[in-house]
């Protein structure tokens, strides 16, 4: 089997790969030395070479990793995030180092100029956000590891987390409809999901001047695993008009190119809100604006974002009113809902148990991004097919929330078996289970010692 695919080896001190251990003991190792490797002074790199700074929702999964090992680094990897936050809540989806150079990433710290911002940090970030796991990440790593600090902590958060919610259901509800808009695919996380096609396809990319800037990514990662160029003109196209604005939603909808409800985007901004409520419960705050809230995003994603006759969620695109018509993994996140009511649920076991996404309590193979029969199916290229540990993560949360222990089982069993095979790859692929892009990533050791502690290795047999 390939171990790992198109990506050389990282130039720093790593686990190694070639032979990941096939025990408990041995995974949970390689775990900790991925994250040691990448730990930076207060905060985690999700891979020293690919994403040499601090990443959004990546800080929230790996804050849940550190729980398992040094508690104290889950509450510093959430606390340096929001240390970020911009005056109007907002929690920027790169926070960067300054002490590495502008040129490790594109686009970097001078391309965003967010220092310029009235309202932004002095510390340079990138001017747009990603789905806010944050709270459910604060209140899961707080209950694997409660503490004083824990604690104390979280009352430094839940003020923030909840200033995060307000800029995204007040300047973000460009819809009116009480869901938050994400205005750049980088802001789904899913950055190249097929998902995004169709918006995508709709950005002018005339004023974009060819050799303006250089790739980075391609210098770590195989290109052919990475979106095309002119996916990252349409990226850049779109940084460049939302920075042109100041950064300012206002009047987004009337000028901005790309805005789209996304069913992961919402029902993390929801599942926030049900975490808040137990937050507040343990600092001694009201949970019951949160439940409020949980409960009304709940009803407007499903009234907005589920298409009855797929029987699966899509993002809306708000330039043409459509539900886009790709079949991806979105469609089954909304499952994190605690409140999501029963015909959904089972709607997205269907859809999970199908052979477009093979859900089962004994997998074959790891959760797929994409349809895997869809003609646009890709198995190597970035969310466009590659099974991906956090999503793998987020479903089985949600299998577990509404009573399915068993396929919670196959899910988490999967991806254990794809990391004792490969490694802590970024992402794998979802027929072999061959690792592919970064091989040594952040999220993928923090979330699989969170799977092994809850089935206590018994993937492994
Ligand atoms: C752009 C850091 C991030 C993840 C995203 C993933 C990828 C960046 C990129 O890496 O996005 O933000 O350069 O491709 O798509 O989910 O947070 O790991």
């Amino acid at each position: 089997m390939v171990k790992h695919v198109g990506s050389p080896v990282e130039p720093v001190p790593t686990p190694a790969v070639d032979r990941p251990p096939r025990d408990h003991p041995g995974l949970v190792a390689l775990a900790r030395a991925t994250l040691e490797a990448n730990w930076a002074q207060a905060h985690t790199v999700p891979s020293r070479t690919l994403y040499p700074h601090q990443w959004s929702w990546d800080s929230a999964f790996i804050a849940i990793g550190w729980a398992h090992l040094r508690p104290e680094r889950t509450w510093s990897e959430l606390t340096s995030l929001f240390e970020a936050q911009w005056r109007d809540g907002r929690v920027p989806h790169i926070v960067f180092n300054p002490a590495v150079s502008d040129e490790a990433y594109f686009p970097g710290p001078r391309f965003w100029g967010s220092t310029l911002i009235e309202g932004a940090p002095a510390r340079a970030t990138s001017g747009l956000v990603q789905p806010p796991v944050h709270a459910l990440a604060a209140w899961h790593a707080y209950r694997r590891a409660p503490s004083e600090r824990g604690r104390a902590a979280l009352g430094w958060l839940y003020p923030r987390l909840v200033a995060q919610q307000h800029y995204l259901s007040s300047r973000r509800d460009l819809g009116g409809a009480g869901l938050a808009s994400i205005v750049h695919p980088w802001e789904s996380g899913l950055d190249n999901s097929p998902a995004w096609d169709e918006p995508l396809a709709a950005v002018p990319t005339e004023e974009a001047v060819p050799g303006a800037y250089r790739r980075r990514d391609i210098v770590h990662a195989a290109a052919a695993h990475r979106p095309t160029d002119l996916d990252y003109a349409r990226y850049v196209a779109l940084v460049t008009a939302y920075r042109a604005g100041g950064y300012r939603d206002e009047d987004l909808a009337d000028r901005h190119p790309f805005l789209v409800e996304c069913p992961l985007f919402n029902a993390a901004m929801g599942a926030a809100e049900s975490a808040l409520a137990q937050i507040a419960r343990e600092i001694g705050a009201d949970p019951g604006p949160h439940h409020r809230r949980a409960a009304r995003i709940t009803t407007a994603l499903v009234d907005r974002l589920y298409d009855p006759r797929t029987g699966t969620f899509h993002p809306r695109d708000l330039r043409t009113g459509r539900l886009t018509p790709a079949r991806t993994v979105l469609g089954l996140t909304p499952v994190i809902l605690p409140d999501l009511p029963a015909e959904q649920v089972e709607a997205i076991l269907a859809e999970a148990g199908s052979s477009r996404f093979g859900l089962a309590a004994r997998m074959a193979r790891p959760l797929p991004s994409h349809d895997r029969t869809a003609a646009d199916f890709e198995p190597l290229r970035y969310w466009r097919g590659p099974s991906w540990m956090n999503i793998t993560w987020l479903v089985r949360y949600g299998l577990l929330t509404h009573g399915h222990p068993r396929l919670a089982d196959g899910l988490a069993t999967s991806m254990i078996e794809a990391v004792a095979t490969a490694g802590c790859h970024e992402y794998f692929h979802p027929e072999t289970g061959a690792g592919l892009g970064s091989p040594a990533f952040s999220w993928t050791a923090a979330l699989l010692l969170d799977l092994l502690a809850e089935t206590k290795g018994r993937a492994l047999g």
